[in-house]
Order: C-alpha cells, then structure tokens, then sequence
C-alpha cells in the first residue's frame, strides 16, 4: 500500500524470447533476470486485437475487451467515460504520469491518454533531443529521461511507459547490433533478436537507475509486452518453435516486482492470464478495494480459479487445460485442443466455455458501445 507503481510497455515483445540463447547469448538477459527477482506470468497472453500498441494500453488500463468495430478505441471511443487504473489511482492521491517517445497525435493518446487519467503525459514533442532508432528517441534515452521525471514527481506515483524502439521492422542501426547470431545474421528474425536484446539492454539501464536512486524498492515495478511480434512462422521455425495450434506461442512476458511482495519475489505463476487482467492486479496490490469498478479481467493474486477463461476478441479462449480456437468467430469452426500438449479434442466440449467467452464480449461491447461506464 503506498508504494508508486511503474509500468513499462513494452513495444512488440513476445514470450518465446524469455530464457532464450542463440549462439551461447542469452537474448534478454535483463528481463530474465528481473523475472526470476520479481513474480512471473509465463502464460500471460496477448488480448489485443486491431488497435495494436493501443489496444495493449486500452485493454491493460481499463480491463476492456478490445472492439469489434475495425479500427481502434483510442479513436472511435475517445468520448467516452471510462473507469481507468489511472483514472482511479490518481482518485486514491496518486500522480499520474504517462510517457511515449512518439508523437501524441498517434494512437490518438494526447487524447485518450488525458481521458483515462493521466495528469501529465509527455510525448515526442515534450522529450529532449538524444539518439534515435526507428520511429523516435532510442529506449535507453527514453527510460534515461524517465528515470530523472520519476525522481521529481510527487510520491505516491504511477508512471506508465510505453517504449518504441522494438518496433517492426526491427532494423537496428548496425551500431546497435551486438549479439553474434550466425546465420540467422541478416534474417526477419535475426533483426528481431538484435531489436528485442537493444531494448533489454535498455530495461537493464532503467533497473540500474532505479536502484541508484531508491524508486526500485519503493514501487511496483510491471514489465509486459504489448502484443506478439509478427515474426513469420518460417522464421520462428529456426528456433524450433512449431505452435500445435494457433495462438500457442501469442503471450507476452510479464513480470511484477516489488519489494513488499517478500516470499511471492522468485517465484512463477503458472495460472493462464492475459492483457486485461493488469488493473484489477494493481489495484488489488496496493489494496484499492475494487468495490464499484467493473473490470472484465480477474486479479492475478489471491484468486485460484481453475475455471478461469482468457477471451480472445475473435471468440477463441484457453482456460488452464484447454485453448479453443476458432479463426471466423463461429463455434462450427473451431478446433479444441489440450492446451500444453496441443492435442486434438472433440470441439463440442467446449460449447459452454465458448458460450461464457461470448457472453464476456458482448457485456463488454455493450459497456463500450453504450458508454455505460457514467
Ligand atoms: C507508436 C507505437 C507503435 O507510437 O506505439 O504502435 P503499433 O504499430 O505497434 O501499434
Ligand atoms: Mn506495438
């Protein structure tokens, strides 16, 4: 209780790069180790759906589903009200900051990011100059600058930040490039592997600083990826990843560390959980009664739930057994699956649970759609 919380975003980072090597390296060796000092989600699945980056704040924030309706929230909803983490930690005495190395025009976030709750937020424009990778300020710069902002505001805070510099196409300034890969040198992939060890390197820069200046042990430190990394499957297929079925290998890392966690730090929770189920942990943390807000997600603490079901936005879910899958929406077209061993089941069992999944989207479109939250 009381402590700030930090959460760093992280732009197209995907679960199957946690504890790997290539060539003898290990690829994000700073996000491994935060994870076995903090608590780990290896079955934290991505929930975003055509907002992307947004949908990866949207979802995280407010423990929505993303919309049905093409296009993404953080513009066709914008008017909306929402009850967001921001929204309600800044409502508990909280200051709240957000921060994005691209221009708030984007996304529509100047916007929204002011509608969910955010106090101050600092975009491309407000930054200052530094190096620069793909679309904008590099990472390690960004969390540079951040580090120094945190340090000035006022405590408690929440600080949500969001990075960019793993962004597709992933083609790092030949300076950056520092991993050795052989002959995956040059590929999709070997771009995305120099990419995604640039921006942990980055992260390692940001949990250094924090130590250095004590924010480190008097926050809530969450790290998660936005949403997977649109890595070709021929690609993938030279780390030996063959998915038994879709959306196998569609999870993002996440790790929470805090100092009050004690015995939780170091350890890793099993449970399948995904995007929506940020807010509802966080407030759950810093002991927010959750009494008068509506989150579609669950709590990642203190919860055991066997029956627990992560909603895909195209009706596909996995519960801890079991992954549903169906690529048109419909029930007729689905495929059910043992969800580590991948196999096969007679889909018809499933009928219930994907019953339930349509249930949770619909009462979450209706939130959205009839902007009941007021
Ligand atoms: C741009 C960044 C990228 O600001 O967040 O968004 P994406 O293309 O990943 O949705
Ligand atoms: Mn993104």
């Amino acid at each position: 209780k009381g402590q700030n919380v930090i959460v760093v975003q992280v732009e197209s980072l995907q679960g199957f790069v946690v504890g790997l090597t290539v060539n003898g390296q290990e690829v994000t060796p700073h996000l491994n180790r935060l994870m076995r000092e903090g608590l780990a989600f290896p079955h934290y699945y991505d929930q975003t759906h055509h907002g992307r980056t947004s949908d990866g704040e949207f979802t995280s924030l407010v423990s929505l589903y993303p919309s049905s309706i093409a296009g993404s929230i953080y513009f066709n909803f914008a008017e909306n009200e929402f009850d967001a983490l921001p929204k309600i930690l800044k409502q508990h005495g909280y200051a709240t900051l957000s921060a994005h190395a691209y221009t708030g025009a984007f996304w529509n976030r100047a916007v929204m990011h002011r509608n969910l709750g955010f106090e101050q937020s600092l975009f491309s424009e407000d930054l200052k100059p530094g190096k620069t990778i793909g679309w904008g300020l590099s990472d390690e710069d960004f969390f540079t600058q951040m580090s120094e902002k945190m340090e000035r505001l006022p405590r408690p805070f929440f600080a949500f930040l969001i990075t960019l510099s793993n962004h597709h196409p992933y083609e790092l300034p030949p300076a950056y490039q520092t991993l050795d890969l052989g002959e995956l040198e040059g590929t999709f992939l070997g771009h995305y592997l120099q990419s995604v060890h640039y921006t942990d390197q980055a992260l390692g820069r940001l949990i250094e600083l924090l130590k250095a200046n004590g924010l480190y042990d008097s926050s809530i430190l969450v790290v998660y990826g936005d949403h997977d990394a649109g890595i070709p499957q021929a690609e993938l297929q030279k780390l030996g990843i063959e998915p038994k079925y879709e959306r196998e290998y569609d999870k993002v890392p996440m790790v929470i560390y805090s100092s009050a966690l004690s015995e939780l730090n170091g350890t890793v929770q099993q449970q399948v959980s995904g995007h929506l189920d940020l807010a509802p942990t966080l407030l759950y943390l810093l002991g927010i009664s959750q009494e008068g807000h509506y989150f579609m997600g669950q709590r990642l603490f203190d919860f055991p739930d066997a029956e627990r079901l992560v909603v895909f936005r195209d009706g596909s879910y996995v519960t801890q057994e079991h992954a549903f899958i169906t690529q048109t929406g419909l029930f007729e077209d689905g495929r059910y699956y043992e969800r580590i061993s991948g196999r096969p089941l007679d889909p018809q069992a499933a009928r219930e649970q994907f019953l339930a999944a349509q249930e949770r989207l619909r009462l979450s479109d209706l939130m959205l759609e009839g902007d009941l939250y007021p």
